[in-house]
């Protein structure tokens, strides 16, 4: 998303008013709500890719104006699998692929243009880049996703409201019902100002076959959306994250979803572009503040005019990766916990088994022990949140030994999926995460320390 973006999609969002529902008839208490069971497993993948290869790939370009000839779409050695061993080292989950962005090109042989790939000179034009990348991703353990740009510079219907509504609407159904189970679904308001879409029967259409699929969608369209673009591409989602949303007396569980390209604002290849490569110092800080803010961190990837990830990007992606498992390896591990209920089950290193606070509880404490004084800089926190995002006040503290009191390290409000806080080292045998308010008892999936700056990658 661009950032003219906002503007746009508030144009969308006048333009479209009338084809929504009446918000108050919807309206509920936040605490009331909760993710559907399939927002709870997408949370828990926390960190995708998007792959952005198309015409622009060959034309050093961003944006296409819909005008490239299919001629110019015909990499050399195409290969997903080594786009999924690189994706899958870096540790992330799921893949959604741009299937069509705004020049209007198709990456699968669809019967509704000519605009395609079957017009190309890859394979002789019998290829279909959606259908390997899917079977790819699914070969290396990881889910997959489409991006199916509304807005479409080549389609003349594309001034044709109800006309373009329909080609869309069957553009999608071949991609929901040729590939096999969607993990997500972008919904991109680039370029849309002024344009009306039939987002109802769009949806509709897609959820005909694909229950299960988390529609990624500006807030100004939150009412289609089962996750919300976090509004910027710098990778950075605020400290305090709420998965429940107010937005004209409408409230649902809409997660962020944070999208950054791993080059420097290119979503596509450009040649000598190299300098642009996020650093690996760069990559901890955007996990650390979308992941580590309760966020979905979805990094951009841009495979070459070879159709293969270049060797920079995939080193950089395997020392991400790395890093990252170095970091969780790291985790300080207590010999005793404290605290009613099963606190082990908050430190055991497993997200599937959670700790709770008393039934019906406001607030509560989760202590840990060790044997000696331990020295760490980071605290991690996941919350339990099928039953709903629960705690509004927390703190870290440590025991002062001499002084005989708690002391915070770190005060926050949210948690959510997961919360990350980073404070200057401190050592302690006593540690507590202290729930200073929760709407509902409080539920930990896990709380660990680190001393993470003391790591070299
Ligand atoms: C934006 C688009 O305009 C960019 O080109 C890119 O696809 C990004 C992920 O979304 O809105």
């Amino acid at each position: 998303m661009n950032l003219n973006k906002i503007r746009e999609l508030h144009w969308m969002m006048i333009l479209g008013a009338a084809l929504l529902p009446a918000a108050t008839s919807l309206a509920q208490d936040a605490g009331d709500i909760k993710p559907a069971p399939y927002q709870v497993s997408w949370q828990d993948l926390e960190f995708g890719v998007i792959i952005h290869f198309s015409t622009n790939t060959f034309l050093d370009r961003e944006w296409g104006d819909g005008t490239a000839s299919p001629s110019t779409f015909n990499p050399t050695s195409f290969d997903p699998e080594q786009w999924m061993k690189a994706i899958r080292d870096a540790g992330a989950k799921y893949v959604v692929l741009v299937a069509k962005h705004h020049d209007g090109f198709c990456l699968w042989p669809t019967e509704q243009t000519d605009y395609s790939i079957k017009a190309s000179p890859w394979k002789n034009g019998k290829g279909d880049v959606v259908g390997d990348v899917a079977r790819a991703a699914r070969k290396y353990g990881l889910k997959f996703g489409v991006y199916l740009s509304p807005w479409d510079r080549h389609e003349p219907r594309y001034k044709e409201g109800a006309a373009y509504d329909r080609y869309y609407n069957a553009e999608l159904e071949e991609l929901a019902t040729r590939y096999g189970d969607l993990v997500e679904f972008w919904l991109d308001g680039a370029g849309s100002e002024g344009h009306v879409y039939d987002f109802k029967k769009i949806i509709e259409t897609l959820r005909t076959y694909q229950p299960n699929t988390v529609v990624f969608a500006d807030t100004g369209l939150f009412e289609y959306g089962d996750a919300r673009w976090v509004g910027t591409e710098a990778g950075s989602v605020d400290y305090e994250n709420w998965n429940v949303i107010d937005r004209h007396g409408y409230r649902r569980w809409r997660p962020v979803e944070a999208d950054t390209p791993l080059r420097k604002l290119h979503w596509f290849w450009h040649p000598n572009d190299e300098a642009s490569l996020k650093s690996l110092a760069e990559l901890l800080d955007v996990y650390d503040k979308t992941v580590g803010r309760g966020a979905q961190l979805m990094l951009g990837l841009a495979p070459d005019r070879r159709g293969l990830l270049p060797d920079s990007d995939v080193a950089r992606l395997e020392e991400f990766g790395a890093a990252l498992n170095k970091r969780a390896a790291g985790r300080l591990v207590a010999q005793h916990s404290v605290g009613p209920g099963d606190v082990a089950a908050a430190l055991d290193g497993d997200p599937d088994t959670f700790w709770s606070a008393p039934p019906g509880s406001h607030h509560g404490e989760l202590e840990v022990d060790f044997e000696k004084p331990v020295t760490f800089d980071h605290a991690l926190v996941m919350e339990w949140l099928n039953d709903g995002q629960h705690i509004e006040k927390y703190a870290v503290e440590v025991w002062n030994e001499s002084q005989h009191e708690w002391e915070p390290v770190v005060r926050g409000e949210a948690i959510g999926h997961e919360k990350i806080d980073a404070f200057p080292a401190v050592s302690a045998s006593r540690v507590r995460l202290n729930i200073l308010s929760s709407t509902g008892e409080a539920h930990i999936r896990e709380f660990q320390l680190y001393d993470w700056s003391k790591l070299r990658f």
